[in-house]
């Protein structure tokens, strides 16, 4: 009697621990995964670094609804901030800054277009495209500036665009010497100096030299490495935009392009981007419509690592679903979002295909299947792994760490299911560290699986 109660009070504790591991990590959605934010659309990332973390100012995509908005475009209302000290865990300050909260925009346009935010003066600038309501400000797109003492808000914006600037998509460089510069786009990239108050152009706005002269360009982020002036854009080279750059001397121009940084993708007519340097490495910032597939208007942020070659080139990205982050073992690792898998016997589906923000599971279904998915952070001391799963067959899951050969730590054997269970197994082996898991399914059965945990 006394061990039968020993033993169900042991059984208590793992599920309340189980269940308060799952409420702590499930609270945010926001993931180490590519996109890294999951509960709602974002766009048009502008990643700034700020006090050592990163902050993140990205355009804020919803779905227009009857008067609010126009169907099957664009629509934004407004601007959230994001922070992430470890490009894992990203923290969301709610909204920062929203249409019917400036003096000038039309808030019936629902045109927050990308942002941009920097820091001068100890405050910071939050730039911000949209149209204004009173046509003396000029028709389309107005560029307006909010202010803040913090990164993350509250922004006050000032009660008027900036004069001369007609346009999309600002971003401002700061150089060395504290001199700021305004870029934009309308048509083509216009660059123009700002005044110490970072409020008006303090120089007359001047097309930028040496760019494309066919196909859609917008979406500038310029930014400084060793002295060189990088200026990256989307490009409509056919028929989608991809990712391109050009270098200068000069933060003016002229410019000189230097290639791609992403190929286009038929899915997503748009991409834009940011490039930031992070404890030592460089990122690209970009966005996909990774959570709304059949409507390119809604769009997700992603991250990836970048590379330059040794003359200051930048070495072309191929985008991952894996993403940068490390992730934790004890967090639900989402292996959907995989780095490598076997080449046939597995296929990824979304869990619920009318909510795709539900995000996606893996279905492995022949002998030897398997799925990688890298950087794990086991710790010091894990004894069991959880698998959520789904199974009309039942089957055996192999894991395994490092690599589709590596150590085996875990069989897990997975009953018939109707409905998504959580199974637990205790752990075979223990690998401490960073360590890349692998799951295979061992038999040719069918297996779905929508995340992995271990504790
Ligand atoms: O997000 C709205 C617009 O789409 C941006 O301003 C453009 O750069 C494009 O991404």
């Amino acid at each position: 009697m006394k061990r039968y109660r020993t033993d169900s009070m042991r059984q208590f504790s793992f599920y309340v621990l189980l269940i308060m591991v799952s409420i702590i990590f499930e609270a945010g959605n926001l993931f180490a995964q590519n996109p890294i934010i999951m509960n709602q659309f974002t766009a048009d990332p502008s990643a700034k670094v700020f006090n050592g973390k990163v902050y993140l100012y990205p355009s804020h995509d919803i779905l227009a609804k009857p008067g609010k908005g126009r169907p099957g475009w664009f629509c934004m209302k407004d601007y959230h901030v994001f922070s992430s000290e470890n490009l894992t865990d990203w923290k969301d300050y709610g909204v920062i800054l929203s249409q019917n909260k400036v003096q000038w925009v039309d808030s019936t346009s629902y045109s927050m277009w990308a942002p941009d935010c920097t820091y001068s003066n100890g405050k910071y600038y939050f730039y911000f495209p949209a149209p204004a309501k009173n046509s003396a400000f000029g028709r389309g797109f107005s560029i307006g500036v909010a202010i803040s003492a913090k990164p993350y808000g509250p922004f006050t914006p000032q009660p008027e665009p900036i004069k001369d600037v007609h346009g999309i998509d600002p971003c401002v460089l700061i150089t060395k010497d504290g001199q700021a510069y305004l870029y934009w786009a309308q048509g083509e990239i216009y660059v123009a100096q700002l005044t110490k108050n970072m409020l008006e152009l303090a120089t007359k706005p001047h097309v930028i030299q040496g760019l494309p002269d066919k196909g859609l360009i917008e979406g500038p982020f310029v930014f400084e490495r060793k002295g060189i002036y990088y200026l990256t854009y989307p490009h409509v080279q056919e028929k989608t935009e991809r990712l391109e750059y050009a270098m200068a001397d000069n933060p003016m121009g002229p410019f000189k392009i230097r290639g791609v940084l992403m190929d286009a993708t038929p899915d997503c007519w748009t991409n834009q981007n940011s490039i930031v340097k992070f404890h030592g490495q460089w990122y690209l910032f970009y966005h996909h419509n990774d959570l709304s597939p059949h409507f390119d208007k809604n769009r997700s942020v992603r991250i990836d690592s970048l590379f330059f070659n040794s003359d200051g080139t930048i070495q072309k990205i191929t985008p991952t679903l894996r993403g940068v982050g490390t992730t934790d073992a004890i967090r639900k690792i989402q292996i959907d979002r995989y780095s490598r898998k076997s080449g046939q016997g597995i296929s990824i589906a979304f869990l619920d295909s009318l909510h795709p923000i539900k995000g996606w599971a893996t279905i492995l279904n022949a002998s030897n299947a398997w799925i990688q998915y890298n950087k794990v952070n086991f710790g010091d001391k894990l004894k069991w792994i959880n698998v959520k799963v789904l199974s009309k067959t039942g089957g055996v899951l192999q894991i395994r760490v490092d690599q589709i050969n590596g150590p085996i730590i875990a069989r897990v054997k997975i009953p018939t299911t109707n409905s998504w269970k959580v199974i637990h197994s205790p752990l075979l082996a223990f690998q401490s560290g960073i360590h890349n898991l692998i799951v295979q399914l061992i038999d040719n059965k069918n297996v779905e699986i929508d995340w992995v945990s271990f504790q």
